[in-house]
């Protein structure tokens, strides 16, 4: 079953938080950037299936992080329909007040095509491009002593020619090794590091949570394009709404409420 944890450390609360998604493929880092800007240790992994299973909501400074699950073509065989479904409308619940910044997180290494998948999915299903995009690539700790910026500046256009564009690419390194002798060379880099983030989401969030189109529509064209990735196994909104209104049982509590939401996505 899926949930939808939130984590807030102590701090003063001072009005509404900017929605910064922080999303991206299975195993990017997405996680190790949040532990290492918000001073936490959430569980990451190097594992091959996804360690991230559900969105995770992380209130700092002024702003709302919501690390989110990534897809991987690895995930077709074991996330089932619903509750991918009910992910989905979890985050969209989350983010009811709007989002100020997408971040995509993306390893140092070949563009693959559950990257651009990811990205259409939140850039294009999500949000319709209305929401500024920073892009961070983790895993540049070997340039940490000349240039952070070489790989990113390198392969902007590779990016770009996949019709991926961002903001900014901001090339970093969150690794954290429980080995000392390499802790003691990633300590310093993290710590550059996090600056270098901090300032590029300072720069890039908008003034503002900025609205998403009326929610059943995001979740359909999610749903849809979700089903298109995974191929086979799954089917488009059309076909499954009785799930769905199960689905929205489960989330609202009410069958009447519940009908009427899966109709209305049904309509559209
Ligand atoms: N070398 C290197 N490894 C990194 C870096 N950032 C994260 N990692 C490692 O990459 C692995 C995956 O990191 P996570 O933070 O769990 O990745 P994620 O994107 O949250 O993955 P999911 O939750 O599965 O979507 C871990 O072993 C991290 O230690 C980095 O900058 N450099
Ligand atoms: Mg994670």
């Amino acid at each position: 079953m899926a949930t939808h944890k939130k984590f807030k450390p102590a701090e003063p609360e001072s009005g509404p938080k900017k929605n910064v998604v922080v999303f991206g493929s299975s195993g990017q880092g997405k996680t190790s950037i949040l532990n290492l800007l918000c001073g936490l240790d959430l569980a990451t992994s190097d594992a091959a299936i996804g360690c991230t299973f559900d969105s995770t909501e992380i209130a700092f400074e002024e702003f709302n992080f919501i690390d989110t699950a990534g897809l991987n073509e690895t995930d077709s065989g074991t996330v089932t329909a619903e509750a991918s479904l009910l992910k989905l409308v979890k985050l969209l619940k989350s983010l009811q007040n709007g989002v100020a910044l997408l971040v995509f997180v993306k390893r140092q290494g070949k563009l693959l095509a559950h990257d651009k998948a990811n990205y259409d999915m939140f850039v294009n299903e999500m949000t319709k491009g209305a929401i500024p995009i920073l892009c961070l690539i983790t895993g540049c700790e070997e340039d940490a002593g000349v240039d952070m910026q070489r790989w990113p500046t390198a392969n902007e256009a590779h990016f770009n020619a996949a019709g991926m564009e961002f903001a900014s690419i901001v090339g970093c390194c969150a690794k954290k090794s429980s080995n000392p002798a390499f802790e003691a060379i990633f300590a310093p880099i993290r710590v550059k590091s996090k600056q270098l983030v901090l300032d590029a989401i300072r720069g890039h969030a908008a003034a503002e949570n900025v609205e998403l189109p009326n929610t059943s529509e995001v979740l359909r064209r999610m749903w849809n394009k979700f089903c298109g990735f995974f191929g086979s196994f799954l089917k488009p909104f059309v076909l499954v709404s009785e799930s769905l209104q199960k689905l929205f049982l489960k989330i609202t509590g009410d069958p009447v409420k519940a009908k009427a939401l899966a109709g209305e996505v049904e309509g559209l």
